[in-house]
């Protein structure tokens, strides 16, 4: 059995199949959201992972939050019959969400399905937790978020669990300055979100090590989706810290 860490598909459906091609039945797959927009395929990557949940564990990303505050405001428009305010709030969530954050292959194949599938997609993402801060590998210990993790006593951080829009923000949108601020006890953390062309001049995984040498922080999304020869799905094996590329 092994463990693996991918971050970011963004609806690259042929990449993502090929990832699933390495998998045993046994194996587990921690995904750091962002399965959906930009490419074509993110609803039907996202409902893969919803009907496997013994196999695959997700977290929220940037996306996933506003294709889920776009549908919350969907349906409160719907149940309240729509006044101006509600078409000011819709027009500016879908302006966000569609318009500027290439979410629109999502929200049309997302409105072709069938109300059944519809609501299933919504109540996954609407309980996706949005950091897993306590996983265990052998000698090492995981932290693993979207985009930057936060000090918190809790295995596993659900949405319900930040009142805070300014916490809900940094698991999910904040990119950080210096990595240092990214140090949790003795932990490792793993992100995505943030192009690792960042911090060097390569679609490769990114690794940070303190004074000592030991690996602190790695930051995975190698732009599965950008429009370029190099970019690439990456997959991250805990057990070994082997990386593959899709
Ligand atoms: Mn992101």
């Amino acid at each position: 059995m092994k463990t693996y860490v991918i971050s970011d598909v963004h609806g690259l459906g042929a990449k993502f199949t090929n990832f699933l091609r390495i998998l045993d039945p046994e194996d587990i797959v921690y995904v750091l959201g962002d399965v959906i927009d930009r490419g074509p395929d993110g609803i039907q990557i996202l409902q893969y992972i919803m009907n496997h949940p013994d196999q695959f564990k997700m977290i929220l990303g940037n996306h996933e939050h506003m294709m889920l505050t776009y549908l919350e405001a969907a349906r409160r428009v719907d149940f309240e019959k729509a006044s101006y305010m509600n078409h000011e709030e819709i027009n500016y969530l879908y302006d966000r969400w569609a318009i500027r954050n290439q979410g629109i292959p999502t929200l049309e194949y997302y409105e072709k399905l069938p109300k059944e599938q519809q609501e299933q997609i919504y109540q996954f993402i609407k309980n996706l937790p949005v950091a897993y801060t306590n996983v265990k590998i052998k000698n090492y210990c995981f932290y693993l978020v979207h985009s930057m993790p936060k000090e918190l006593k809790k295995d596993v951080v659900y949405q319900q669990d930040l009142p805070l829009r300014e916490d809900l923000h940094q698991f999910i949108w904040k990119r950080p300055s210096f990595l240092e601020t990214c140090h949790i006890d003795d932990k490792i953390v793993i992100s995505g979100h943030t192009i690792t062309i960042k911090y060097h001049d390569k679609l490769e995984i990114y690794f940070s090590k303190d004074k000592e040498g030991n690996i602190r922080y790695i930051d995975i999304d190698c732009g599965c989706a950008m429009n370029c020869d190099d970019s690439k799905l990456a997959c991250l094996c805990l057990d070994d810290m082997s990386v593959q590329y899709f």
